[in-house]
């Protein structure tokens, strides 16, 4: 088990552009494991490798009991019609706010054994679809935000970042996770 950091809102990774993955070697197939687990653990239904500050074109998503990973993915057909819903990220916990997205998108990627498959959705896994492609090209859901709500949520941020010196969510020191010291089980 390979729970990774979370890094949080500063930490300039979240703001770089990913590379490709040129092909899926043992260490691309660690790290979407590890990725996994530090997803469920979060209680996210997304993470994308920026987050846990790697430069690969991977994220992985379960939304509905149904683990994705998506390598090199493309958003290749929008919906003009959209829709508007509370996102949160686990790089910006406790902070939420309503972002306008299209309401449907078809994503093309690869998966982990190389082959390249699309999928088409629309509700929470259309959206968090689009959430982790943005994380991909170092974009965030804040980047929405009208000039008012955004700085409401910076105003929030300013408080909540000082749990996370150095830009680091260290998820076995996360409170709101319920962990016990192995000392302090039973
Ligand atoms: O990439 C991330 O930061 C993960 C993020 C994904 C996401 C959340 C909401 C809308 C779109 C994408 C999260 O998982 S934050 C946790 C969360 O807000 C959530 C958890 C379960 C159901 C719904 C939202
Ligand atoms: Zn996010």
């Amino acid at each position: 088990m390979s729970i990774l950091d979370i890094r949080v809102l500063g930490d300039p990774v979240l703001r770089e552009e990913t590379k490709p993955v040129e092909q899926i070697t043992e260490e691309v197939r660690a790290l979407v494991k590890s990725m996994f687990e530090t997803m469920y653990l979060a209680k996210g239904i997304g993470l994308a490798a920026p987050q846990v500050g790697r430069t690969e074109r991977v994220a992985v998503i379960d939304v509905d009991k149904q683990p994705i990973v998506i390598i090199n993915p493309e958003i290749i057909e929008s919906d003009s019609k959209t829709s508007k819903s509370e996102e949160g990220c686990l790089s910006i916990p406790d902070v939420y706010g309503d972002v306008v997205r299209p309401a449907r998108v078809k994503v093309r990627a690869l998966d982990i054994d190389g082959r390249e498959f699309e999928v088409e959705a629309d509700e929470l896994l259309g959206r968090c679809l689009q959430h982790e492609i943005d994380h991909l090209h170092g974009k965030l859901f804040l980047d929405y935000m009208s000039v008012l709500k955004k700085r409401s949520a910076m105003k929030k941020w300013e408080k909540e970042k000082e749990k996370y010196p150095g830009f680091i969510r260290r998820l076995a020191d996360d409170p709101a996770l319920g962990h016990e010291h192995p000392d302090e089980e039973l």
